[in-house]
């Protein structure tokens, strides 16, 4: 089923790799047609040329707008030659055939990322090549069509192999990548007109997919529709799975809430924060992270708000953990966490987040805002008679911040900036406070003087009562339940500051 190529329209804006793919093409007396630049460099190298102009009768007009648009072009390229009509016509508008398209469109992408003005970029939407390609991709039955210098070398084997013929298959697999390129190309065109719309990221990220090796569990397929190398230069490690980028993305969002703050660093598992501590340096505050729960921790994602030194390395070396993420690493930290071949090692640039958050459901999805309400002392409400020191507000805020980011219903225990534990994803308040002391307990915290958000407020008094007993000393929450007054009386019966903050900040 092979067919045989006599002639070639060869269009391209880089000229970058074309010397060889012109010389077989001689070589194999395939006539090539061509547009200005193209046709020079062809000439150049001496081998013969057939300028577009002579078979359209015109001149490449209005500065280059139209070269190639003409029907003795789309006609050589569009016309099925199975078609007794098509066939005919040909012949009577004395059009000659065209086997192969080569093109190489203008620029658009790079000259909207090199700043240049609407008008440069405006004159880089290429029309005549986009209409080349999608001509002739879509008569792959009779044509072939290559569209990207990335696909020059498969070409170039193909056409030497089997002397300039090629079969159906080889002309739609070609057509399927030109249509790759031509969505790509009117995507980067449709977000440069709609940059405005934060939908547009989506979009435009839905056609740029990632297969992934897996989904959540190794008999789910699942693929990433993103710019990960925006936000991330990987310098070490394996490829992200699924769950790692799951985790990731929690990581990014927990520690944007300590980014200004001092020395931060946290560990996370499923999602959640199973250790997170403030200090001066961060070797320490990774050592009292990791205290939190060194159980958790193994095979944790691990999240600094600072450069990662050598002495931090040289203690998470220590640990399996699955990634590492920093803003920037010393040269020997570096070294260090690159001693394991599959410790994904990140760096974290500065940017922007998008506001919205997406989610699947029923048959449609869910978009909401991003919590974006971060608690801060000047938004704090006092409760109780009994005030909270300035230790303990600081423990509230940080362990507010945490709760935020840990899955409801949420308890977060925190004592001098460092996470004790939190009860994450319980189906009851009560359960969660339970289970955050068990935890708390078991890696031999002392409670006494600990602080305790809830991500809602508390439907009863129980809860204040269970922390307490355990000797936490001030409590932050919403607020906002009818029966407030109950947990309140509680609080100042047992010597327990209260704050509330008017904001809930339940995840699910
Ligand atoms: O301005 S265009 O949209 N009008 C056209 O008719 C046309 N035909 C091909 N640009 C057109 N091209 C593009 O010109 C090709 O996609 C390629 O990028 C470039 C090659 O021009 P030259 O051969 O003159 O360097």
């Amino acid at each position: 089923n092979l067919k045989s190529a006599k002639s070639a329209l060869i269009s391209v804006f880089s000229k970058d790799g074309l010397g060889p793919i012109v010389e077989k093409l001689n070589q194999l007396g395939i006539t090539i047609y061509s547009t200005g630049g193209t046709e020079k460099f062809i000439t150049d190298m001496g081998i013969p040329v057939i300028p577009v102009e002579d078979l359209t009768s015109y001149p490449s007009i209005l500065g280059g707008r139209v070269k190639t648009l003409h029907p003795k072009v789309f006609g050589g390229i569009l016309n099925r030659q199975d078609n007794a009509s098509d066939v005919a016509e040909m012949k009577e508008y004395d059009i000659p055939q065209i086997d192969i398209v080569i093109v190489d469109l203008y620029p658009f992408e790079k000259t909207v990322a090199s700043g240049a003005s609407e008008q440069d970029i405006i004159e880089k939407i290429d029309i005549g090549g986009i209409s080349l390609i999608r001509a002739a991709a879509k008569n792959f039955k009779d044509v072939l069509c290559v569209s990207s210098v990335n696909d020059y070398a498969e070409f170039l084997a193909l056409i030497s192999s089997k002397e300039g013929r090629t079969s159906l298959e080889d002309r739609k697999r070609f057509a399927g990548k030109s249509f790759q390129i031509s969505s790509h190309y009117d995507t980067a065109i449709f977000n440069f007109f709609n940059s405005n719309s934060e939908e547009n990221v989506y979009k435009q990220s839905f056609s740029n997919g990632k297969e992934l090796r897996y989904g959540e569990n190794p008999h789910q397929k699942g693929t990433f529709f993103g710019d990960f190398d925006a936000i991330f230069d990987q310098e070490h490690g394996k490829e992200l799975s699924y769950n790692n980028l799951l985790d990731v993305d929690a990581a990014v969002n927990l520690m944007n809430e300590f980014k200004n703050d001092a020395p931060t660093f946290a560990i996370l598992k499923h999602n959640n924060a199973c250790g997170l501590a403030q200090r001066d340096s961060i070797s320490e505050a990774y050592v009292d992270a990791l205290a939190g729960d060194p159980v958790s921790a193994f095979g944790g994602v691990l999240i600094s708000n600072t450069e990662i030194d050598r002495a931090t390395a040289e203690e998470i070396h220590k640990l399996f953990c699955e990634v590492v993420i920093a803003p920037s690493y010393s040269s020997e930290a570096l070294e260090i966490l690159k001693g394991k071949k599959n410790r994904i090692i990140l760096v974290q640039k500065e940017t922007e987040m998008p506001e919205k958050l997406v989610r699947t459901c029923l048959n449609g999805v869910l978009v909401q805002d991003k919590d974006n309400i971060t608690d801060a002392v000047e938004d704090l409400t006092e409760a109780t008679n009994n005030k909270p020191s300035s230790n303990e507000l600081n423990d509230l805020i940080f362990a507010s911040k945490i709760c935020k980011h840990t899955k409801s219903n949420t308890i977060v225990l925190a004592k001098n900036k460092q996470l004790l534990a939190s009860g994450t994803g319980q189906t009851s308040r009560v359960d969660a406070l339970t289970h955050s002391i068990e935890k708390a307990n078991s890696f031999n915290f002392d409670l006494n003087g600990a602080v305790m958000a809830s991500d809602a407020f508390f439907p009863f008094p129980d809860c204040v009562e269970i922390a307490g007993n355990a000797g936490i000393t001030a409590v932050i929450q919403p607020g906002g339940s009818i029966k407030d007054q109950l947990s309140i009386d509680y609080c100042n019966e047992h010597n327990i500051a209260m704050v509330m903050t008017g904001t809930r900040h339940f995840k699910h």
